[in-house]
C-alpha cells in the first residue's frame, strides 16, 4: 500500500520524493483524512481564487480593499510615524492590488522606504518587479522568491533598517489557531523592537454571510476545492473521479471556524502513484479552515506573540480588520 521514495538517475524528481506527494499520502492515510489548503494554489487554483475574489458572495477582498482605498492616509501615516527609513515587506504579495494604494501614498509623502514583496511564486515576483516600476515610477523594489521566514532572514541580511511586515487577506485564518499563534511568534522572532506588522483578519459576522462566501451559487468554491484532487491527478499520477466528491462547507459561529470538506459520494478506491487510498461512502476529507476572529482575538494573538497591538482599521461594515502591531 505504500510507495517508497527512490531517487534514481533516470527520474531525479521521482514523484514519491516530493513534499507534495508525502503530504498528500500522509493526509489521506490519516483518520480523519485531510489535505493542506496551501496546495490549492497551482496555476488553475490561482485563477479560481481570482474568480472567487470577484464573485458576489466572497466579501473579504472587497472589505480589505475598502480599507486600503478609503483609509490609505491613516494607514500610511501610522507606518510613517513608526520612524525614519523602513522596508515594507509583504508576505504572499500576489498582484499587490491592495498594497499598491498604500505604496502610492507613501511615495507621495516622500517616505524613505523600499518595497520587498515575498512570494513562493517566481511568476508573482517577476510580474511585480516589471509592473510596479511602471505604475509607481521611482519605487525601490526588491522581490524575494521563496518561503516567508527564509526570505525574512535574507531581507534582514540585506539591510538593518526597520521593518514593516504586511500579511493581508486573512491568510492567517487558513492556519489552525495554534499554528497561527506559532506563526506570529516566529514572525516576532524575525523582527526587532520597533518593527511593525500590518495584519489582515476576517471578523466574525452573521453566520449566513460567512457561509455564503464559502458556498457561492456559481460553485467556484466547490471547483476551487475539487481542483486540489485534479492537481493530485495531474502532478502525482492520481486517478480521482472528482465528480464522485461533493463540497460541504460549515461555519461554527461560536469558534469562528469556517471549514470546507469534500465528501466521498460512494465507496471508492483511488490510486496515487501506486498508493491505494480507500474511501467509505460519505467519508470526508478536511480541506481548509478559514478562521474568523473577534477584534479582541486579533489583539490577543498579537500580544501572545510578543507584539503590542497599536491600531485597528476597519471597513464600513466592520467585517474585516487590518491591525498594526509593534514588536
Ligand atoms: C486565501 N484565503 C484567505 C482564502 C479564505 O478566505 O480562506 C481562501 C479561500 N478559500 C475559499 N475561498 C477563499
Amino acid at each position: 500500500n505504500t510507495t517508497t521514495c527512490q531517487q534514481t538517475t533516470d527520474m531525479p524528481t521521482d514523484i514519491a520524493c516530493t513534499q507534495f506527494y508525502k503530504d498528500v499520502i500522509a493526509g489521506l492515510s490519516a483518520e480523519p483524512k485531510h489535505l493542506d489548503s496551501k496546495y490549492f494554489y497551482d496555476a488553475h487554483g490561482d485563477k479560481l481564487f481570482q474568480d472567487l475574489m470577484a464573485c458576489e458572495e466572497y466579501y473579504p477582498t472587497n472589505c480589505e480593499m475598502e480599507i486600503f482605498t478609503q483609509k490609505t492616509a491613516e494607514l500610511g501615516d501610522a507606518i510613517i510615524a513608526g520612524g525614519d527609513a523602513f522596508e515594507l515587506i509583504e508576505l504572499g504579495a500576489g498582484d499587490a492590488t491592495k498594497s499598491s494604494h498604500l505604496l502610492r501614498y507613501l511615495m507621495e509623502q516622500s517616505a524613505d522606504f523600499a518595497y520587498l514583496p515575498i512570494d513562493i511564486s517566481a511568476n508573482v515576483i517577476s510580474y511585480l518587479s516589471i509592473t510596479l516600476p511602471v505604475t509607481l515610477p521611482g519605487i525601490k523594489i526588491t522581490g524575494l522568491q521563496g518561503e516567508y521566514f527564509k526570505m525574512l532572514t535574507k531581507a534582514a541580511k540585506l539591510s538593518d533598517k526597520r521593518k514593516v511586515v504586511m500579511f493581508l487577506g486573512s491568510n492567517i485564518g487558513n492556519m489552525p489557531v495554534d499554528e497561527a499563534t506559532e506563526f506570529c511568534r516566529e514572525l516576532r522572532r524575525h523582527l526587532s523592537p520597533g518593527d511593525m506588522v500590518l495584519i489582515g483578519a476576517d471578523l466574525k459576522k452573521n453566520p449566513h454571510t460567512v457561509l455564503a462566501a464559502y458556498n457561492d451559487k456559481e460553485g467556484i468554491t466547490k471547483r476551487f476545492n475539487l481542483n486540489l484532487l485534479e492537481r493530485i491527478n495531474r502532478e502525482l499520477g492520481g486517478n480521482f473521479e472528482v465528480n464522485k466528491f461533493d463540497h460541504y462547507p460549515t461555519y461554527d459561529p461560536e469558534s469562528g471556524a469556517c471549514r470546507s470538506f469534500l465528501i466521498s459520494l460512494k465507496e471508492q478506491q483511488v490510486n496515487i502513484n501506486g498508493a491505494e487510498i480507500t474511501f467509505a461512502k460519505d467519508e470526508y476529507i478536511d480541506m481548509e479552515i478559514s478562521q474568523k476572529f473577534t477584534l479582541q482575538q486579533v489583539d490577543d494573538m498579537g500580544a501572545s506573540a510578543g507584539f503590542k497591538p497599536l491600531h485597528r482599521f476597519l471597513d464600513s461594515k466592520s467585517w474585516f480588520v487590518d491591525a498594526i502591531w509593534v514588536a
